[in-house]
């Protein structure tokens, strides 16, 4: 690996991790969203494909907004280490596949010439719910989006649908195919929203685009997994001194992984995920519902439970009897119930499994991290269960605690008086439902978001919610949780 020598802060001398320098064959996807996620999942798991099976499927990665992740990649060539964390130990591995990083706003048309390379054969998406400016509650693009007005005013646009969009119109006039669009969000038939937000955009733009899009274009939905918590700056110093490296910005991850696709490219044009443990299906619905209302569902629900009752991680908060017998319950009467399993899956065993990661001491993934955007993750991992179980006469009153939970979050105070961060689009609407009224009415207020609860879902839980809410406000979390 080669190295260079850079000062640190503190006087200490750190050889910088840099690229050591070989070529390979060439970018053949761009990545839109290049955060830890992607870095940690979807980024080795390309190199590893493209080293057994062959073809150019080095990545051009990019960030839509802030320049954050590029600047401290750039000085190190891009290259970077993926740092897991298993119970028993670290180990790390150097990932070189993304060769070159743009910052969508410096230059918007360098990344639509990027994206109409005929050598790019897939663009990728890690821009979490929110980026697909869609309404979370239908799927559908939200036309009012501030940065779909603007990618609607003119040609060089700001959203992620709208980079793909203008790009593919490129490739149209050009005469050249179009790319696979894959979404790796953890959105239920991810495929079919970014189609669906895609087409819509497009058919104000150029209805005949539009048109090529729907017949020419593929967008496989995959179902992505595996537990990546923000880099913390004590994980880059740790990551110094067991490395003897300075990495500006390793990622962390849990040993697990899992990635199922949807096999359906253009041209059948892809990196051989077959060879390396990338499942490839016909039909990702069954894994998709299983991860996001078993893992991401019992994920929220522990992050604000957990972050109210005072715990800071995930891992704490199931180290906490409580709250490990939670979730199970969740899992068992609430949510297995409800799902038709994956062919030759055991749900039940999978949910030993999720409580077995959730508890991994090593991995310090915040509770208030993953209570982010709630609104916007609400519908695919708590409410769509809950709903089934309403048709199927099952009772979910550990789902409805979690949604009491939610409300009581977003009010932005804690048990003890303190203020919460709230992180969410719609934090200052919600926050200013909640601060209208008292006690239970907020529940009624904040079921009265259309974007999160569909008029005939709210009106079904209100009666049931009300009543956990105040008793929530009344018990505090941790009490609300052990008495279920
Ligand atoms: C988490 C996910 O932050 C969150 O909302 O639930 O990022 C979760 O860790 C991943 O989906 C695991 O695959």
């Amino acid at each position: 690996m080669a190295r260079s020598i850079m000062s640190m802060e503190d006087g200490l001398h750190a050889e910088r991790l840099t690229r050591p320098g070989n070529m390979s064959p060439g970018i053949g996807i761009v990545h839109l969203g290049l955060g830890a996620f992607f870095r940690a999942h979807g980024a080795p798991w390309i190199a590893e494909a493209a080293r057994a099976g062959g073809g150019a499927w080095d990545i051009l990665g990019v960030s839509l907004r802030s320049p954050s992740v590029r600047n401290a990649l750039k000085p190190q060539d891009y290259a970077y280490t993926a740092v897991e964390l298993a119970p028993e130990g670290e180990r790390f591995e150097i990932i070189e596949n993304v060769r070159d990083m743009l910052v969508a706003p410096e230059d918007p048309e360098a990344l639509l010439s990027a994206m109409s390379d005929p050598a790019v054969h897939i663009v990728s998406l890690t821009v979490t719910e929110k980026g697909y400016c869609h309404n979370p509650a239908t799927g559908e693009l939200d036309p009012n989006h501030p940065d779909i007005v603007y990618d609607l005013a003119g040609e060089l646009p700001k959203s992620a649908p709208g980079y793909i969009v203008r790009a593919l119109q490129l490739r149209r006039n050009a005469g050249r195919a179009p790319f696979t669009v894959l979404s790796c969000d953890n959105l239920p038939n991810n495929g079919k929203v970014v189609r669906g937000v895609v087409l819509e955009l497009a058919r104000l733009i150029d209805p005949e685009l539009a048109d090529w899009i729907a017949a020419e274009g593929r967008f496989p939905s995959t179902m992505v997994d595996r537990i990546v918590p923000a880099t913390k700056p004590e994980d880059v110093e740790q990551l110094e001194k067991a490395a003897g490296y300075y990495d500006a910005a390793p990622v962390m991850h849990e040993p697990f992984q899992q990635w199922v696709i949807e096999d359906d490219f253009v041209g059948g044009e892809r990196p051989d995920f077959g060879a390396v443990g990338v499942q490839l299906v016909d039909d990702v619905t069954p894994y998709e519902h299983m991860k996001l209302r078993m893992l991401n569902g019992a994920h929220s629900s522990l992050a604000y439970l957990g972050y109210l009752a005072g715990h800071e991680t995930i891992a704490d908060t199931t180290g906490d009897t409580v709250f490990a017998a939670f979730a199970a319950r969740l899992w068992q009467r609430e949510i297995i119930p409800a799902l038709a399993p994956p062919a030759g899956v055991d749900l039940n065993a999978y949910a030993d499994q999720l409580l077995e990661r959730f508890r991994n001491p090593a991995i310090r993934h915040l509770t208030w991290q993953i209570a982010m955007d709630g609104s916007q993750k609400l519908p695919q991992r708590i409410l769509g269960t809950l709903r089934e179980n309403l048709d199927a006469g099952r009772e979910s009153p550990g789902l409805l605690l979690a949604l009491a939970a939610w409300m009581r979050y977003v009010g932005g105070t804690d048990e003890n008086g303190d203020p919460i961060d709230v992180q969410d689009p719609l934090a200052d609407r919600l926050r200013k439902l909640s601060d209208d009224v008292r006690g239970a009415d907020k529940v009624s207020r904040l079921l009265s978001v259309r974007e999160v609860f569909p008029a005939d879902l709210a009106k079904r839980i209100e009666p049931l919610l009300r009543p956990v809410f105040t008793g929530l406000i009344e018990k505090g979390a941790r009490a609300s949780v052990s008495e279920l």
